[in-house]
């Protein structure tokens, strides 16, 4: 008999409510499939008066991603003056847990300081990215080894061109490689992504970054892999879209998948049971989408609805008190291989 999956994930909510104690946390599920899984975290982290948030990720994560600590804007906010403070703090809060972290991110066209903006060559402007991805891999060494090298720099315009838009773009059309070649020069053991948006599905983005990372594979670019964010709502269905043959064609390139930012949106109606179902049942898709590619990685966008960016859709797997949701069985159930 096949168990629906919102079936599945009340029986789940039903056994953790009990206190049956039976059940493996996500991070224990996830080690037995070989993939990390986690969230983005912020200063709530340190928060005294929010004790349940460190203590779910703690619980439940075994990788975590520094929200905004470790944009260029948080670390280099004036030119090569560098500022670690949360991302520190977050670094060591994850050694002494047992957590991995996910560097986000050296190269990205949105969080830079203004001074950045203000360089007028290209020669200068390569200086300034080379020397930001050489001091901040430098400064974490082997603490972070894995990082979102360059993210989202193609553009969503006809064709997905590189941005036009991006302060990088005066850096010359190679700038990408260059950032790569600069990363892993830097620490040769860390593993090196383009992270991007909107590319989950077989599209036009996607064929865009395909054709990218193929060409920087040509031209010897030590690339290790590539993030999909999955910012996504309760209306993507992960086999329409045809994510899996995606996902798949990356992975046949020799390239490391990893799911980087995943939040699903509820439908408009918000928290009804027949929605939380809907999310659920994408949530369990997409980590079933990963195992399937041999995912390293499913990476939250946020640990709990109340703090996500986009805190009205309730797009995470904790409700706003840190309550497990119909999502957190579903993806617990795809790691058990339910
Ligand atoms: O969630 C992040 C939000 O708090 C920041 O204000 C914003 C700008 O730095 O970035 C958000 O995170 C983005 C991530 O870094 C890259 N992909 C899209 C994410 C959501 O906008």
């Amino acid at each position: 008999m096949k168990i629906p999956t919102s079936l599945l994930a009340a029986l789940v909510l039903g056994g953790l409510a009990s206190g049956s104690g039976q059940l493996p946390t996500l991070k224990q599920a996830a080690q037995t499939r070989g993939v990390l899984i986690g969230g983005a975290v912020g200063s709530t982290l340190f928060d005294d008066l929010d004790p349940d948030y460190a203590a779910t990720v703690g619980r439940e994560f075994s990788v975590v991603v520094s929200e905004n600590g470790m944009k260029w804007k948080a670390l280099e906010g004036s030119p090569n003056e560098f500022v670690y403070g949360l991302a520190d703090a977050t670094v060591a809060w994850a050694a002494q847990h047992g957590v991995q972290v996910r560097g986000h991110t050296l190269i990205w066209h949105d969080s830079v300081p203004a001074w950045v903006y203000q360089l007028k060559t290209p020669a200068e402007l390569r200086a300034a990215m080379q020397n930001h991805i050489t001091q901040v891999m430098t400064h974490f060494g082997n603490r972070v080894l894995i990082w979102d090298v360059v993210n989202e720099a193609i553009s969503d315009a006809p064709g997905h061109p590189l941005r036009a838009n991006s302060p990088f773009a005066l850096a010359g059309p190679d700038y990408i490689d260059a950032a790569f070649r600069w990363a892993h020069a830097a620490n040769p053991a860390a593993k090196l992504y383009y992270n991007d948006y909107g590319a989950e599905a077989l599209n036009g983005k996607s064929d865009a970054i395909y054709a990218l990372v193929r060409g920087m594979q040509s031209r010897g670019v030590p690339i290790s892999g590539v993030g999909f964010q999955a910012h996504l709502d309760a209306n993507f269905s992960v086999k329409d879209s045809g994510m899996l043959e995606n996902l798949k064609r990356f992975h046949d390139l020799g390239l490391d998948v990893q799911l980087t930012e995943v939040d699903v949106t509820l439908p408009a109606g918000g928290a009804t049971p027949a929605n939380l179902a809907r999310q659920a049942q994408v949530y369990g898709d997409l980590m079933n989408a990963c195992l399937g590619v041999k995912c390293s990685a499913f990476v939250m966008w946020g640990v709990n609805d109340a703090g996500s960016w986009r805190a009205g859709g309730k797009p995470l797997i904790f409700d706003d008190d840190y309550a497990r949701k119909p999502a957190y069985g579903a993806v617990l159930g795809a790691l058990q291989g339910h």
